[in-house]
């Protein structure tokens, strides 16, 4: 018998996930800031809760995906919160990527009420949410980690137990250092084949099988190569991930250059106001530097 489900936060991520919770015949209860997007969960078949508080009353297992640090502190510790009615033996999965110490401190509240947390970053992007191919990477009690793997192979392939609570969030912090070191290079790698005079489509086929190959070149490339800035991840969330890797390395006194780098080219493009386009749009910090444009 399978467990009742809550799922709070129903953005690109978010959405993706519970319909695939949904898809295999479980029973979901999903909440959302901006109440019109539950609508599309409410037809695929989830209840609709009234408040995080609510959700979490009607559920054994609560999901959360919402952005940054401070909105996962809003959806428990916050009025109509997870907390206020979380029920002792419950599971909090956090899917969002926040601060892995604010996660071991929100951690300590949930199992003071004698639930259990676990911290459950996400990597993918839209494509992985929607097809439930996510990477997922889980800090916390191996015994939660077993209870909740139905769930998650729901919405992820590669499922990872990394260590105690907040190793989640380290983890996802390491992932994102990989992906920003190769969003910056196939910025630099587009801008230089444009400059060349190349093919892209042809660039890109030449080397994505090869050495150079990597999911961001095969799911990005394309898009810069048409000037498709629809976002997979906005700048503006994987600016707040690039953040809590700087402070997290500052902490550890560790250098983190490329982060850095990619941090303030990010920077350029928010004050521009493209926060809201797709990560992959960093190329256009570098095009700004240079009278050159891919694809045109
Ligand atoms: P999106 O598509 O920007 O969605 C963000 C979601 O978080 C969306 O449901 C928001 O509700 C919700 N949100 C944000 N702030 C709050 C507060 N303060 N209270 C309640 N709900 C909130 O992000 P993604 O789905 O791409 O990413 C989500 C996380 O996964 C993030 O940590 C990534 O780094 C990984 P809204 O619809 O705006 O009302």
């Amino acid at each position: 018998m399978s467990e009742k489900l809550g799922f709070i936060g129903l953005g690109i991520m978010g959405k993706g996930m519970a319909l695939n919770l949904l898809k295999k015949g479980f029973d979901v209860c999903v909440w959302n800031r901006t109440k019109s997007k539950t609508e599309e969960l409410v037809s695929a078949g989830a209840t609709a809760g009234d408040s995080p508080a609510d959700v979490t009353a009607k559920s054994d297992i609560i999901f959360i995906c919402v952005s940054d640090t401070p909105d996962v502190e809003a959806v428990v510790l916050g009025e109509n919160g997870v907390l206020e009615t979380v029920k002792a033996g419950s599971l909090v999965i956090d899917h969002s990527t926040i601060s892995p110490q604010t996660t071991k401190d929100i951690a300590a509240k949930i199992e003071a009420k004698g639930a259990k947390m676990l911290d459950a970053p996400i990597s993918g992007g839209n494509e992985g949410a929607a097809n439930g191919t996510l990477s997922i990477m889980i800090g916390g009690d191996s015994d939660q980690v077993e209870r909740a793997m139905p769930y998650l192979e729901a919405m992820g392939k590669t499922i990872t137990h990394v260590g105690a609570q907040g190793a989640g969030q380290s983890v996802k912090l390491v992932n994102q250092i990989l992906v920003i070191g190769t969003m910056v290079s196939l910025g630099e790698a587009m801008l230089f084949a444009q400059a060349s005079g190349l093919d892209m489509q042809k660039t890109l086929d030449a080397v994505s099988g090869g050495a150079a190959g990597s999911w961001t070149l095969s799911n990005r490339g394309p898009q810069v190569a048409q000037r498709d800035w629809r976002p997979g991840f906005t700048i503006d969330l994987q600016q707040k991930d690039l953040r809590l890797v700087l402070e997290a390395a500052d902490q550890m006194a560790v250098p983190a250059m490329t982060t850095s780098l990619a941090f303030n080219l990010y920077r350029t493009l928010q004050a521009k106001g493209l926060g809201h386009e797709g990560n992959h749009a960093i190329v256009k910090a570098l095009e700004n530097l240079v009278d050159i444009k891919v694809g045109e």
